[in-house]
């Protein structure tokens, strides 16, 4: 995608009343080191309170979407994100665990009714990879607690019986 079609990133929403888990990979640690840390800048910025961000390793995408379900189910958190690194190589590996990750990820979210934010970077290079995991805002562990953060505020928003909002009408 040519960077004039990418979408301005939304302002980070006040997430002071949330507790946000981070499920990461280890596989690829020198990609997902940077995107957890861009994580918890994002969470930190937005007003997050040290406690209540609890950071789980895994071994690799494979084992997200388990560990992400696990944490929802506890009850102790408003989000999930989920934070990983496959690489393209000459292995059929990738297609695999990108999709059992993906899918993994989306069911657990579905079947435990808390957000989960997907920050798994799928690319054919190690360059596009550590261009994915920047400083700053270009860090796609950044987006992915924005979404989460997001999602987290609209879920509790629903639920609410005094603020419960209206979608935007046509
Ligand atoms: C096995 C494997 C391979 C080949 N590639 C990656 C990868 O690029 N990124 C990643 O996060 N994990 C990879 N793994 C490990 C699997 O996700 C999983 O941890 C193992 O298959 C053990 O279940």
């Amino acid at each position: 995608m040519m960077r004039g079609q990418e979408q301005a990133p939304a302002p980070l929403a006040d997430a002071s009343r949330l507790r946000i888990a981070i499920i990461v990979a280890r596989f690829n640690a020198f990609v997902t080191d940077r995107l957890r840390d861009g994580a918890v800048a994002a969470l930190r910025e937005a007003g997050a309170a040290e406690s209540a961000i609890e950071i789980f390793p895994v071994p690799g995408a494979f084992e997200i979407p388990q560990a992400a379900r696990a944490a929802a189910e506890t009850g102790r958190f408003d989000a999930v994100v989920c934070l990983g690194c496959l690489i393209r190589g000459d292995t059929p590996h990738f297609d695999y665990i990108a999709a059992a990750a993906a899918q993994g990820i989306t069911a657990a979210a579905g079947d435990t009714g808390v957000p989960m934010a997907f920050g798994v970077l799928t690319t054919n290079t190690t360059e596009q990879a550590v261009e994915r995991a920047g400083e700053g805002r270009d860090n796609k562990g950044r987006e992915a607690a924005a979404a989460a953060i997001e999602m987290a505020t609209l879920y509790r928003a629903l639920a609410s019986t005094q603020s419960r909002p209206s979608g935007f009408r046509v």
